[in-house]
């Protein structure tokens, strides 16, 4: 037979002998995929939820349309709900990456695959791949770059983060359904927990079975153990977590956690996510001359803020819980939004739509479900741990209400209408 010279692999990582490492395998593979399989499992349920928390359904909240069967009345408790989902989402995510990139590795001859295209059937395969591959560096990518408080991009976040993120479920899914065989056969044949007791001496090149096999045709010796690369790659997942998890919990961690922006204090002791000056919210704006507007119905009410200090005043503990993965709780004092529903006119049980001062940007408007308003616990907040708000908190007014994101705790309210 006469060999075509143009099949001929190009040179370099295209060329079979260019992987040496003999750690390579479907067993280690297998391994750290079903490790990475868990925590994504973890941070694609609790994203999904983050968006059931939004409840796409009310108002502007979420500027993605309620378009999966997936939504249920988020509850008001417990108060820290929302905190703990989001927190394991975005903390959860930060620590996988390690592990992310170990798997990669481990399959990246796959990527330069020569002839890149042998049979139709496998050309779906290698496309569904770099949905997959494609998908999740982009929702890793985007989310890290967001809880980071960096958008260097042009996309709305939210909508891009949350379609990326049914492309990568879907395309995950279908992977692991591919995959099952294949990592029970490298369960059946090595042992599940078996080659983590090779230290570097008895570390050896899995058996290379098949033409396509991710173990080298011609390895190199070894550097590392199997287990010392799980070691390397789980160290650093736990570093991570280390400086990360403190955002979401708090107290005594939250100075551990060096690589959250906003794990630190901020104006009263915690953070800020947006200021009055970013928010174009001036002294004028939130002076003598403020009045919160209220409108229900036809009827329409306007109350400076001594008169909101005249109302039965509650105060609650509660967190601010942010998308980006943070949260804080302080003691919040000011009046219950359901007092607030009763005076502007009607039934306590009622959504309510909560404008801002604020002039530009998506978060000049949120709204809130009846279930959140009826809860006593939801305030307009006038004061938190026992003085006025500051400017950078929401002066003169803003909601905190339990169980929500911190998005729709607007700050800086002008006007509530009572739906
Ligand atoms: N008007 C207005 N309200 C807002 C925001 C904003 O940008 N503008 N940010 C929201 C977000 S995303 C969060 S997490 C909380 C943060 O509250 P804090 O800055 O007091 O900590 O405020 C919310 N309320
Ligand atoms: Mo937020």
């Amino acid at each position: 037979m006469v060999r075509v010279p143009s099949l001929r692999p190009p040179p370099g990582p295209f060329r079979p002998d260019f992987w040496r490492s003999p750690l390579r395998g479907p067993w280690l593979t297998s391994f750290i995929g079903s490790l990475l399989l868990v925590g994504l499992a973890l941070v694609v349920v609790t994203g999904f939820l983050s968006h059931v928390a939004y409840t796409p359904e009310l108002g502007r909240n979420a500027i993605v349309e309620p378009d999966l069967p997936l939504n249920f009345d988020w509850p008001t408790s417990p108060s820290w709900l929302y905190a703990a989902t989001q927190g394991i989402h975005v903390t959860a995510g930060i620590a996988l990456v390690p592990l992310l990139l170990a798997k990669l590795w481990s399959v990246i001859p796959r990527l330069f695959a020569w002839p890149p295209v042998t049979s139709p059937a496998q050309a779906v395969e290698r496309a569904s791949l770099a949905l997959l591959v494609g998908g999740v560096l982009f929702l890793f990518v985007t989310g890290i770059v967001n809880a980071q408080v960096y958008y260097p991009f042009r996309f709305n976040f939210v909508v891009a983060h949350y379609y990326g993120a049914i492309v990568f479920t879907a395309a995950l899914v279908l992977h692991v359904g591919v995959k099952v065989p294949v990592v029970v056969r490298a369960y059946r044949d090595r042992g599940v927990l078996a080659p983590l007791r090779d230290d570097l001496r008895r570390t050896s090149p899995e058996p290379r079975d098949a033409e396509d096999s991710l173990v080298a045709v011609d390895p190199d010796p070894p550097t590392l153990s199997r287990r010392g690369l799980l070691a390397l790659a789980g160290g650093g997942s736990l570093a991570l977590l280390i400086t990360s998890a403190g955002q979401a919990i708090g107290g005594p961690l939250r100075s551990l956690a060096l690589l959250s922006p906003r794990g630190v204090d901020g104006v009263d002791g915690f953070p800020v996510n947006k200021t009055a000056r970013a928010a174009g919210v001036t002294a004028g704006m939130t002076g003598g001359d403020w009045r919160l507007e209220m409108l229900s119905g036809e009827r329409e009410l306007r109350l400076d803020r001594a008169a909101l200090l005249a109302l039965e005043q509650h105060t609650e503990t509660l967190p601010i819980a942010c998308v980006e993965g943070w949260s804080t709780t302080q003691d919040w004092t000011g009046v219950r939004l359901a007092d607030l529903a009763r005076i502007a006119g009607g039934s306590d049980g009622r959504a309510l739509r909560v404008e801002s001062l604020q002039e530009r940007g998506v978060l000049r408007e949120a709204t809130l479900t009846a279930d959140q308003v009826a809860d006593e616990r939801s305030l307009l907040a006038l004061r938190v741990n026992g003085a006025d708000l500051s400017p950078d908190h929401g002066f003169p007014a803003r909601i905190i209400a339990p169980g929500v994101p911190g998005v729709h705790c607007t700050k800086w309210v002008g006007r509530m209408t009572f739906l």
